[in-house]
């Protein structure tokens, strides 16, 4: 079954705060925050309130984007993701580390590509220019991308 899952990107030219996960999926890379949707939320809730448990920082609504929809297909999990990317443009309080994220603050031309997902060098560059994306990922395992589809569109 496929499940909804948000990903939050704070970008301030020229800099982008990602966590590096601590645990559960993806740990060890650094990725932007978020988790599935819970039932009774809406998306946006959800990102905020992702943003808050995992970097500490206060988003309000109207701060928060939808910049891209993300299917991810993973084989050898039997995972159906589909993930909806939102470009954070104000928050306030300072990000702090959590349970399961370390946040950190990049340079745009310094993101950690190597120590991220696979699909992340693809679609963060438009992201950075501030287009908007809709993208289908297959993946064999968590090392091995398959294949890719990448458009950018002009809403979502
Ligand atoms: P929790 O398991 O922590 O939510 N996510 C991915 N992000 C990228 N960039 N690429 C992927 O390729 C991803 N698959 C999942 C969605 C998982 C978080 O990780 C994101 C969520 O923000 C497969 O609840």
């Amino acid at each position: 079954m496929k499940k909804i899952y948000t990903l939050s990107i704070p970008y301030k030219h020229p800099q982008v705060l990602l966590g590096m996960k601590k645990r559960g999926f993806g740990a060890g890379r650094w990725n932007g925050f978020g988790g599935k949707v819970k039932e009774g939320e809406t998306i946006e809730t959800a990102a905020c309130r992702e943003l808050k448990e995992e970097a500490g920082i206060d988003v309000k609504e109207k701060e928060i984007e939808k910049v891209g929809i993300l299917d991810f297909e993973i084989r050898s999990d039997s995972k159906f993701l589909e993930v909806h990317v939102f470009r954070v443009h104000d928050f306030e309080g300072e990000p702090v580390e959590s349970e399961e994220m370390k946040p950190q603050w990049f340079n745009v031309n310094e993101a950690p590509f190597d120590v991220m997902w696979l699909d992340d060098k693809y679609w963060f560059p438009l992201l950075f220019q501030r287009k908007k994306f809709k993208g289908r990922f297959l993946f064999e395992d968590d090392t091995k991308l398959l294949d890719k589809q990448l458009i950018e569109v002009t809403s979502l």
